[in-house]
């Protein structure tokens, strides 16, 4: 059962996607990497369905979802790349550790593209159990990764409209 989707255009309707030319960056939290690398696939299967090349894809890995926000907004801030596609996966444990590091991490993305000017995607799954993270990372465009790509194309083509 997919939720549908509608994303930002003229019209409300769910606009094309060509992510030709478009420079995208995907920072990638080694933690829980097994679930991770899965995401990262389904970003590069999204971004390659937009027609983005492999060649403009620039891709950094750091230690845990707490990091991927100075790597983001670095990344953001020299010019390089029209969007930027964050992945982590936090599952919550027996502490309150995990609302912390969640925590930082949604407030560093957004913090990272509204200082920044440069769309920064929120690819990081919250879970309480390993199975959510499974569900949310297979094969399929379900897959939010793969999510996260065309979230990331949508909003680097729309910021060049308004910009222009
Ligand atoms: N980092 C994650 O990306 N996911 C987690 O589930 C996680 N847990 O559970 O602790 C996690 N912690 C590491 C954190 O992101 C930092 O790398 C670490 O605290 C060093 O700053």
């Amino acid at each position: 059962r997919r939720r549908q989707m509608t994303r930002a255009g003229s019209s409300g309707a769910m606009p094309e996607l060509n992510g030709k030319g478009l420079r995208i960056g995907i920072v990638s939290a080694r933690f829980n990497d097994h679930i991770v690398t899965a995401l990262r696939d389904g970003a590069l299967r999204g971004l390659e369905r937009c027609g983005v090349s492999d060649n403009d894809i620039v891709e950094h890995w750091v230690p845990g979802a707490f990091e991927v926000p100075l790597a983001a907004k670095v990344l953001a801030e020299t010019g390089t790349v029209d969007a930027i596609i964050c992945l982590g996966t936090v599952i919550r444990g027996d502490t309150p550790h995990f609302e912390y590091v969640c925590e930082a991490a949604t407030r560093g993305i957004q913090d990272a593209q509204m200082s920044t000017g440069i769309p920064v995607m929120f690819g990081v799954l919250t879970l309480n159990t390993e199975q959510q993270a499974i569900d949310r990372s297979g094969p399929g465009t379900d897959n939010k990764g793969d999510e996260a790509a065309l979230g990331a194309v949508e909003m680097a083509l729309l910021l060049k409209t308004i910009r222009n």
